[in-house]
Parts: C-alpha cells; structure tokens; sequence
C-alpha cells in the first residue's frame, strides 16, 4: 500500500481538527511544480535548456535556463493556490504578493528554486529548498517571513539525482518521498529520518580554508588527525542541497565559514540555511552560524547570508564550543 505525500499530510492533519485540508492543498503546488522541475532536468541533455540566458539574478549569478523555469513553475503553480499569500524566491529581489479574499491567504512561501546551479550542465544533482510561514493580513508577506526560523510552519527540500526525493518536515519529524516516475507520485520512502549522532565526513570548499577564520582552520585540522578519535574523509558536492541531503544520512558536518569573498558566509539564511536547519533539527541533528542558533537569528533582509555549519550535534557543538572559546580569549 503506497502513502503519496498528500495523504501524508492528511493523515497528519488529522492530528489537527482545525486544518481545513488547506495545507495539504499548498503542498500539492509545491509537489506539482517540483515534478514540472524535475520532467525538464531529466531530458536537459535532449532539450536546449542547458546554458545560461545571458542575464544574471538578484545574487548577481548568472541564471541558467532550469533556474527560470523552476522559478516559474513554483510561482504559477502555487499563485494558484488561494492559501498563499506571499512568496519570496532567490531569483526576485521583492516579495510577490496576491490580494486574497478575506480569510485566505494564510501563508507565506520562501524558496531557492534551483540550487546548486553552477551544477546543472554537468548533470550533478541540484535541488529545490522551500519554507512555510503563516502570515496575516496585519502582518503581511516581509515582516512575515522576516521572524526567526523556528516559526516556520514546514521546510524541506526535493533532490534532483539518481532518483528525487521530496524531504519535508511540519515539525513532527522528517519524511522522505521518492518519485516514482512510473505513477508521476512521490511515494513515502523514508519515515522519521533521524541523523547520526555524528559522522566520519565534513564537507566544505577547501579552496577557500587559507581565509576561513583561525577557529575554523584549526578545528578542520583536528578533524584531519583524527583528534576526536576518528578519521574523517572529506566530500564536497558543490550542491548544498545534495551535500546536506548526505548528511543527513551518513553524519558529519558541512561548513560554509566565512571567507575573504563572503564575510559573511556565502549561503542565504531565509531560503538555504532556515530550511535545512528545520530538517536537521528534527531529525536530531543541530545548526549554526559558527556560534549562534540558525533558527533564532532575526532576518533584517530576504536575501541575507549567513556563515553556515549543520550536521550531528557531536561535529557541530564541538565548532561552537572552539568559535565561542575563540571569541572569549
Ligand atoms: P562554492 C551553489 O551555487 C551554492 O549556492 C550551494 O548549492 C553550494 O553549497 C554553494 O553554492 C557552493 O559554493 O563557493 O563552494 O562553489
């Protein structure tokens, strides 16, 4: 008997007599649009959507064809859904809101439509990463998404690879659907996901190490020795979401530190690191800016970035513990 990620959530609301189904219905646009997604990058070799258009996005990365066309599909396919009132994507520097009818729009939508891009014509994996928040009226679509990441409603990702698969998590727990191309449905592949307590792996671009901050550079080093008493293998994607998506199975910890070009991390806090902490966080797994809790930072902007580090708690704590000693001396 196959569970298809709408049931999922049915099933789930259940738990919750006042959902009207409504949430179960804005999922079905993300899941929709995400299959759209997903139908292209699989013929991207037969059809001419590799390469770049010539134009570059709000991040001042050139966009890719796919980048467009799974922003596009994520805006139409969930524009038409009455729940939503707002969505922020990486590709549009401002929020595109919708005027609903009295007692609709409940929520706000934040998403990286393709990510990894620079991955797409050497067919590695890249992914989608999105977050719900609810938003009222009164509040409306900035300030809405504009509040710490521990008031997302739901978060995931879908990973486009050897198969794709929908992880999502409304925080009871972190569930994985695989695509099962032979029905067109994501069918439930994973239940209550949980990562390792810690790992054998970290993940990070060590091209830029010479320029990570000193505490970052010695707990790499440690990790090399073997000084928490085991040995690390290193691997690095170049993906987040495929790089994450590892983690969350195998351990370990990805780091994206500061670095001379990125003071202040490369990755984005509203869209790339809010989601994936939500995920780790309920799969027992822990996430940081270095120091602090990426679920309690305050976003002052949409397109923020952050120093990002997430993995098993045992990896991830020991960093903070060095950063936060670092910083007391
Ligand atoms: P670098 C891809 O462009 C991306 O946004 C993430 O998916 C990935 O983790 C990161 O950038 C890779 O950045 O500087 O290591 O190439």
């Amino acid at each position: 008997m196959i569970t298809t990620v709408q049931q999922h959530i049915l099933n789930e609301q259940q738990r919750f007599p006042h959902a009207r189904g409504r949430f179960s219905w804005l999922l079905s646009g993300l899941t929709l649009a995400t299959k759209m997604t997903e139908a292209k990058i699989r013929r991207a070799g037969l059809l001419d959507v590799l390469g770049d258009i010539g134009e570059v996005n709000v991040q001042g990365e050139k966009q890719q064809k796919l980048d467009v066309y799974a922003n596009n599909a994520l805006l139409h396919c969930l524009g038409l859904r009455d729940t939503v009132a707002a969505l922020i994507s990486e590709e549009n520097e401002e929020p595109i809101t919708f005027d609903r009818e009295q007692g609709t729009g409940e929520y706000a939508i934040v998403f990286d439509p393709l990510d990894g891009s620079s991955n797409i014509d050497v067919n590695v994996n890249v992914g989608t990463i999105f977050s719900i928040y609810r938003c009222s009226p009164e509040v409306g679509s900035k300030a809405a998404v504009l509040q710490p990441g521990i008031k997302q409603v739901a978060a995931g990702y879908v990973v486009y690879g050897p198969s794709t698969i929908f992880v999502y998590s409304a925080g009871s727990g972190v569930f994985g659907f695989t695509l099962d191309p032979a029905i067109g449905a994501y069918v439930l592949s994973h239940e209550h996901m949980r990562m390792p307590e810690r790992g054998n792996i970290y993940s990070v671009n060590e091209a830029n190490a010479d320029s990570f901050p000193p505490a970052y550079q010695d707990f790499l080093g440690k990790l090399r020795k073997g000084a928490f008493g085991r040995k690390y293998t290193s691997r690095y994607i170049g993906s987040l979401v495929a790089d994450f998506h590892r983690t969350l199975f195998k351990g370990g910890i990805f780091l994206y530190p500061p670095t001379e070009t990125h003071a202040q991390g490369k990755l984005r806090l509203l869209y790339e690191a809010n989601p994936l902490a939500f995920i780790a966080e309920q799969a027992g797994g822990m996430a940081t800016d270095g120091t602090r809790r990426i679920l309690e930072i305050e976003p002052c902007d949409i397109h923020q970035r952050t120093p990002f580090v997430i993995g098993s708690k045992d990896e991830v704590s020991r960093l903070r513990d060095s950063l936060l000693q670092a910083k007391a001396v």
